[in-house]
């Protein structure tokens, strides 16, 4: 790292706590941070110094660059046999007739709603219910890229893989091999939650483990494909089980460098079991991302995803470790609106997205999934456009 940097100034500064300081030292040799580390961090560290470590391992990876992507999302249902108490699709089990069960039609529907749109990828994740099977999702992800071969399909997790694999009495290994040959291109990073059974066991009872949630995503990454991790933080977790499900990840990206990008998704008290749950502040939410950048250092992206989130805390997450803002998504995925998220109807245009980057001083680059650079919006002048880059002159986006 470079010296006479900011990160020079907290290791030096008097007020700056030995153990903080000799994490930030780590940080500007390029080593790696202990769990003990992130522990520290996690409980004592704060928020302007976690700052200024984690802005400087991001901008020596990344420099202004702040990607995102164009897709949309697909829920097949949001319906759930499951009965995970932070989301809201699980009591809808109960009075089901509320909920929606789409065919592969209905889907394809969906799909073709974008056949004129620039997206490069689909998200689809969504319920556990026992119509949609092995046979099911083969050939949605056949129908889907016959439709649109280039389309990328980013889909389910190790939630619903486990659940139609044991149904289908096929080991994990067979049944990943089946969907590569139907179509699939990725997988999300979702059905992580935390990893601990101590919390995982009454937030996510029933469904897959942690363990076999991260052998799903080995077998995948063996297969020579890539996905995502994401971790649901801030309810009845403590630090320590952060620490424990980033190192579990951290220990699996060593063995197979797989996968892409962590997410870390903040519980949402909205429509579920753990309403009574406080959510967690900004400031522990930006600590967090600051943290997972400092001690993931092998996961080359740190996302935010702004849907849940909203745009002003995925905004200053920018200069807290965050690179990526994940997509301009349309109005299909209901899962953070029903959890109470501030964004009703989650959908950004181009512009909008590109703007709300450049207003933190940073440049917008459209990525496809794997991270290939698509457009560079760093110069880009939009029709009717005020181009300004940087903090000031900010008239108001209206579209
Ligand atoms: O696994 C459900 C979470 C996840 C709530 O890989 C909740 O690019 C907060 O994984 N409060 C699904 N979170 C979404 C997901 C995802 C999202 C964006 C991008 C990617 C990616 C993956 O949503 C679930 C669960 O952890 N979730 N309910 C809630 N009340
Ligand atoms: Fe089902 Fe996933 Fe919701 Fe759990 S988090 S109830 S598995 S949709």
């Amino acid at each position: 790292m470079e010296s006479g940097s900011k990160l020079d100034v907290l290791i030096n500064s008097k007020a700056t706590d030995s153990e903080i300081a000799s994490i930030a030292e780590k940080v500007k040799n390029g080593d790696r941070i202990t769990d003990e580390d992130c522990l520290i961090l996690f409980e004592k560290a704060d928020l302007p110094s976690l700052g200024i470590m984690a802005n400087t391992i991001r901008e020596a990876k990344h420099g202004d660059t702040v990607y995102f992507n164009r897709n949309f999302h697909m829920e097949p249902t949001n319906v759930c046999l499951y009965t995970c108490s932070f989301c809201s699709y699980s009591r809808l089990i109960k009075k089901r007739s509320e909920g929606w069960e789409y065919s592969i039609d209905d889907m394809m529907d969906i799909v073709k709603k974008y056949d004129d749109e620039p997206v490069t990828e689909v998200h689809i994740v969504g319920g556990v219910l026992p119509q949609y099977d092995v046979p099911f999702y083969e050939e949605l992800f056949k129908t889907i890229k016959s439709h649109r071969p280039e389309l990328h399909v980013k889909a389910l997790t190790p939630v619903e893989y486990h659940y139609i694999f044991k149904k289908a009495k096929i080991s994990y290994e067979e049944g990943m091999k089946r969907m590569e040959e139907a179509g699939l291109d990725s997988m999300p990073g979702g059905g992580a939650e935390i990893f601990h059974p101590e919390i995982r066991d009454q937030i996510a009872g029933g469904k897959c483990s942690g363990d076999q949630w991260l052998r799903i995503h080995e077998i995948w990454h063996e297969l020579g494909h890539r996905s995502n991790a994401t971790m649901l933080y801030g309810h009845i977790e403590e630090f320590k089980h952060r620490v424990h499900h980033m190192s579990e990840l951290r220990k699996l990206q060593d063995k197979t460098g797989g996968f892409q990008t962590f997410i870390p998704l903040k519980f949402r008290n909205k429509g579920n079991e753990m309403s009574h749950v406080p959510e967690s502040t900004v400031v522990e939410d930006l600590r967090n991302y600051a943290i997972s950048r400092i001690y993931l250092d092998n996961f080359d992206h740190i996302k935010a995803y702004w849907p849940m989130i909203g745009r002003d805390t995925a905004q200053l997450s920018l200069a807290f470790g965050v690179d990526d803002l994940d997509g301009t998504i349309d109005d299909t995925t209901k899962i953070y609106s029903m959890a109470g998220s501030e964004e009703q109807n989650p959908s950004l245009t181009t512009k909008q997205l590109v703007q709300m980057i450049r207003r933190v001083g940073r440049n917008a680059i459209e990525r496809d999934t794997l991270y290939n650079v698509v457009n560079d919006f760093t110069d880009h002048v939009f029709e009717d456009d005020n181009l300004y880059k940087g903090y000031l002159s900010l008239p108001v986006v209206s579209n």
